[in-house]
């Protein structure tokens, strides 16, 4: 997979060069896409579905931002399925919208309908998760959180945990991974096991390992079966709040105290994620924050008006242990 960090190099000439085919769609049209004459910026955006807490903070936040920026915000949620979002972009180039945003919901496959954007000259801006491709023209940038980072920050933050707790010798870890093939999922996992070969060859191992798809009642079944399989587990590690949530449910199941005897970090920090973690369930969150609306909007009037944006916009986030929980929940906006 190429490394997002080597594509801000590439910035300015691609921002450039797709500046200016924003430029020349508008002089060739003579109007700018299918605003309707109403001057309008016209966004077609495709969401990946509505699969955890996360995507629905997220969802809200590129709505009310694009209402907000007075945009014509063309929307469509794919429930998790590639192709969905492949006709919805299609619809999009189509129709001839100013800009498309989306984020995809696995890395691969994109190319074809990237090409059909580009030949048409329809901006694309990637939000919240990247694509793998060889041809870094498809795409403006990404306005997005570090996964890997996030995936490292948890490695970090379950040390911590671990001492807190006072556990002593071997680790083993259960770990539920995000929807096959998609960014958050592929970098956390990598993150996480780069602390883990780093730091703890010796006394850490993940035991188990599988997709929970992000849901919740992703996270309660595979928990479930894990438990099964390997009784002994010390921790969870989830790719996100909501797999966490459903996986506390299974472990309460099966006569085990979720934050004690099996010692929990997510990756989110949705409400409900606090929540659990307020209640002792879970024990340290990783902050991936969702509310990317306000910056998309503001990237995609640059891209259409023909700037240079950087390559990677990048989200700041925080970490939390759960004695944080309680003051923080009062604060969290999603
Ligand atoms: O962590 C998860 C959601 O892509 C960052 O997708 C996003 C992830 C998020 O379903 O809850």
């Amino acid at each position: 997979m190429l490394n997002r960090r080597n594509f801000l190099t590439a910035a300015v000439g691609v921002a450039a060069a797709t500046g200016l085919a924003a430029c020349a769609k508008k002089d060739e049209g003579g109007s700018t896409g299918s605003g309707g004459g109403d001057g309008k910026i016209v966004l077609g955006f495709s969401q990946v579905g509505s699969e955890s807490g996360w995507r629905s903070a997220n969802t809200d936040s590129v709505k009310e931002a694009a209402k907000e920026a007075g945009y014509n915000l063309k929307f469509s949620d794919a429930q998790q399925k590639q192709e969905n979002q492949i006709s919805a972009i299609r619809s999009y180039i189509t129709q001839g919208v100013d800009v498309i945003a989306f984020s995809p919901v696995v890395v691969t496959g994109w190319d074809a309908v990237l090409k059909e954007a580009k030949a048409k000259k329809i901006p694309v801006v990637l939000t919240d998760r990247s694509v793998e491709t060889s041809d870094e023209s498809l795409y403006v940038t990404l306005v997005g959180s570090d996964f890997t980072d996030e995936g490292r920050r948890a490695g970090k933050i379950l040390e911590k945990v671990l001492e807190k707790a006072g556990h002593k010798g071997p680790v083993k870890i259960a770990q539920l991974e995000g929807t096959t093939g998609a960014a958050p999922a592929i970098e956390r996992a990598k993150g996480f096991k780069e602390v883990m070969d780093a730091d703890h060859a010796d006394d850490w191992k993940i035991v188990v390992s599988q997709t929970g798809d992000f849901t919740r009642a992703g996270g309660k079944q595979v928990m479930a079966a894990f438990l099964q399989s390997n009784p002994d587990i010390d921790v969870l590690f989830a790719h996100n709040d909501d797999m966490g949530i459903g996986a506390i449910q299974a472990i309460e199941a099966a006569g085990k105290k979720p934050g004690k005897d099996i010692l929990i970090v997510t990756v989110d920090g949705v409400k409900d994620g606090f929540i659990a973690m307020s209640e002792g369930k879970i024990n340290a969150i990783v902050e991936c924050n969702p509310l990317l609306g306000p910056q998309l909007m503001e990237v995609v009037k640059k891209v259409k008006n023909g700037e240079t944006v950087e390559r990677w916009i990048k989200t700041k986030e925080g970490d939390f242990m759960q004695d944080q929980a309680k003051a923080a929940l009062p604060s969290r906006k999603y």
